[in-house]
């Protein structure tokens, strides 16, 4: 039977792994509440915070489960998969369990959470957030996000329907869209990737994903393509404080 009651409530801030779940809600045409967490005053490392997610970080999300009891969940391709298992019913965004398609997406956005998401966090923290520039840092993981791209490139340059996987955007797409559009904070430039630009776009013009990607506040990082180096290293120096207490503070635990 179509599951139709949510009671969604996402923990979220402006982040590529936070947009993601309110791209995927309003994709899907699901009500939800939303907490902005504010990560520059660690509210993620706060115990009612940690009740939800236990590891301390962006996105959770809570809902009352089929039994009537709340159910919490964190780590954003896991809470994809919930939302797409008990509310995409109509295959809007997935495929069926089961399928070859189904399987795939489970490849691509596995490659998503374990590859392309931390790779480039990693690039990001050596460009943007180090206190001081570790020029092998950044080139160990710009080199990686760029390898990783270029695998992405091959796989859209295959498809005929300009999406990761089979006829339609599915979660993949999603988990891989806000990591891609931010590119340019990474310090890799989409110039040499042409498919991948036309998938920017495409993404985005789907109203779900455009409406979702600007929760809870607007989405700038597209706007970095046309920034100098100067102006973005003048954007980091504003987060270099607080990433560097949130790991002090992680360190000591
Ligand atoms: N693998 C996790 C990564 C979550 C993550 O690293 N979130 C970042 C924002 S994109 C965060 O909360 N950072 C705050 C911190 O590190 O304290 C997921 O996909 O949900």
């Amino acid at each position: 039977m179509a599951e139709t009651k949510s009671d969604i409530h996402l923990y979220t801030a402006q982040t590529p792994n936070g947009i993601k779940i309110s791209m995927l809600l309003e994709e899907l045409g699901l009500p939800y509440k939303v907490t902005a967490i504010e990560l520059d005053k660690n509210t993620q490392k706060e115990p009612w915070f940690l009740e939800i997610n236990p590891n301390g970080r962006i996105p959770a999300l809570t809902d009352t489960f089929t039994d009537g009891s709340p159910i919490r969940l964190f780590e954003s391709g896991s809470i994809m998969q919930y939302l797409v298992d008990r509310y995409d019913t109509e295959h809007k965004v997935s495929y069926p369990r089961g399928t070859r398609e189904y399987w795939e997406v489970n490849s691509w956005l596995m490659w998503q959470m374990g590859g392309l998401g931390p790779m480039q966090g990693q690039a990001n923290h050596f460009t943007r957030y180090a206190p001081e520039k570790i020029q092998y840092g950044i080139n160990r993981y710009q080199n990686e996000t760029r390898r990783l791209y270029r695998v992405m490139e091959a796989q859209l340059s295959k498809s005929t329907s300009g999406y990761l996987v089979g006829d339609r955007c599915t979660i993949a797409d999603i988990a891989c869209w806000g990591w891609v559009a931010a590119s340019y904070w990474a310090g890799v430039s989409l110039d040499e990737f042409p498919k991948l630009k036309e998938w920017v776009d495409k993404i985005v013009s789907r109203p779900g994903c455009e409406k979702g990607r600007h929760v809870p506040k607007p989405h700038t990082a597209l706007e970095n393509r046309h920034k100098s180096e100067e102006e973005l290293e003048e954007q980091a120096k504003k987060s270099r404080a607080w990433v560097q207490q949130g790991m002090a503070a992680d360190a000591k635990k």
